[in-house]
């Protein structure tokens, strides 16, 4: 019996590589969009993996899904549109993890989840042991699939560390997760339209404890702080000196240790919980510790210049900065953005809003954003809300309208931010091809006045 792929993504392309890789009957793949972005090279490179495009794969009875042995579900894709028992149902993590077992490797694992900062920390704890000379990746949700890092990591050897960023997609069709240590970093709302409520997001989330040696929690955070945990429990806090890790007086303090934030790099400094998060998981590591350590410490963090699509200036035309902030996908991340910040700005934002409310966000742009322009599905549900909040705005069809407003509506000395505080999906491929387009968009724009050139 064949097992069944379902999304044809970057996901779907390495579980079907992987379970292919297994021998026995190839896989099958199926995908709802007629042409799916992996399908080319799933043609080419797995020519053994039979494929379905265009399939109403939803709308299948039981009895199609149990001609498979097991249901492989790409992230995006939610258990519940499968009619088929759930212990038949396995995602990429959970696959991973399996191999994991059989892997006998001796890379410890630094697992992260959380609604917000998840890529930024596994980054940071990557570049923490690679500047002390260890050998160490960040894959997962951050780009590179569980199974793909796997199977590079068969053919070109184990690293001695690995930071993993799961989401709560791949936590929930995940059994068990080992690592060395793990983190929630925070809970906010985010995917209720898949999760339901909060509470069993929270649930979700909180599964990354169960398989940890150590459990880093955010002390901060009332949500995380309550999740059980079975491993030794590390706090952080930006708040209280007590925590394991904690900030205090501009420092960064812990494991006897105390790292002044203006030694810090900008994008370090402006992100203190993920910096205090990544130092409590790699201080498990038995390399942590020694004095080296704490110098080539100082030294990543002086060094670590953020993430592509978070605020980035990317352009510059008539004296307006192009911020992209694509990879702001919820309600929190925009208002992260939106504070740090300085006013006049014209906001883009909508996608599709999974569920969210967006009254923090009209909350947020009060009094700081001029005017906004919404996209995407829930353009409607976003406007009202700003409205409410008395910003000025308009709606777009394309990023090509909403940067052209954007630009006509931002005075000089202004800046155009897009955080959509929603998916891409409705509109994307993902959020750098919104990025994209965002970029090509500003590009295109006329100049007027004063001119301080593409950055
Ligand atoms: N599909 C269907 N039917 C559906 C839903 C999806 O057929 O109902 C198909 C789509 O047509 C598409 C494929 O599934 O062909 C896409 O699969 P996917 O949505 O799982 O996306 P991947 O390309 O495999 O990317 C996933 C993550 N995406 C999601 O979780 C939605 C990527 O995280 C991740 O980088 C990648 O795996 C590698 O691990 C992105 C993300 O938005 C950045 N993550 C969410 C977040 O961070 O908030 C969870």
């Amino acid at each position: 019996m064949s097992a069944l792929v379902v999304g044809m993504g970057a996901s779907g392309f390495s579980i079907a590589a992987h379970l292919a890789s297994l021998g026995g009957s190839p896989p099958v793949a199926v995908d709802s969009r007629k042409a799916p972005p992996m399908a080319q090279q799933m043609a080419q490179q797995l020519p053994q993996v039979k494929t379905m495009t265009g399939a109403k794969f939803e709308e299948w009875g039981a009895d199609k899904f149990a001609e498979y042995e097991r249901i492989a579900l790409s992230p995006g894709v939610a258990p519940q549109q499968i009619n088929a028992p759930k212990e038949r149902i396995i995602g990429d993590a959970g696959l991973f993890a399996e191999a994991w077992q059989d892997a006998g490797a001796k890379t410890k694992l630094l697992a992260v989840t959380g609604t917000n900062g998840k890529s930024a920390t596994v980054s940071i704890a990557r570049d923490l042991c690679r500047a002390a000379g260890m050998r160490a990746d960040a894959v997962g949700n951050i780009g590179e699939p569980l199974l793909d890092a796997l199977a590079r990591w068969q053919r070109e050897g184990f690293p001695d560390a690995a930071a993993l960023e799961l989401s709560s997609f791949q936590l929930e069709t995940a059994p068990s997760f080992e690592s060395r240590a793990a983190a929630v970093l925070n809970v906010d709302d985010d995917h209720l339209d898949r999760h339901g409520d909060i509470g069993e997001y929270a649930n979700i989330k909180a599964r990354i404890y169960e398989g940890a040696q150590h459990c880093i929690v955010n002390a901060d955070d009332g949500r995380v702080s309550e999740m059980k945990t079975k491993g030794g429990r590390v706090l952080f806090s930006l708040n209280d000196a007590r925590a394991d890790w904690c900030l205090q007086d501009g420092k960064v303090c812990g494991g006897g240790e105390s790292y002044s934030l203006a030694e810090m790099s900008e994008a370090s400094r402006a992100q203190p919980a993920n910096v205090l998060a990544a130092l409590a998981l790699t201080a498990t590591l038995e390399e942590a510790g020694n004095e080296s350590w704490r110098q080539t410490t100082r030294a990543a963090l002086a060094e670590f210049e953020g993430l592509p699509h978070r605020r980035r200036e990317v352009l510059r035309r008539g004296g307006v900065a192009f911020i992209d902030d694509s990879k702001a996908t919820n309600v929190r991340a925009a208002c992260f953005a939106l504070q740090a910040q300085k006013s006049p700005l014209v906001l883009i934002a909508g996608g599709d809003g999974k569920g969210q409310d967006f009254a923090p966000l009209a909350k947020a742009a009060r009094g700081k954003v001029v005017f906004a322009v919404l996209i995407g599905k829930d353009a409607k549900k976003v406007q009202k809300a700003l409205q409410e909040s008395g910003v000025k705005t308009a709606t777009a069809a394309d990023m090509q309208g909403a940067v052209d407003i954007a630009y006509s509506e931002c005075p000089p000395g202004g800046a155009v931010l897009l955080s959509p505080a929603c998916s891409s999906l409705d509109m994307f491929a993902d959020y750098r091809a919104r990025a994209a387009a965002f970029v090509e968009a500003a590009r295109r724009l006329p100049e007027r006045g004063e001119d301080n050139a593409a950055a």
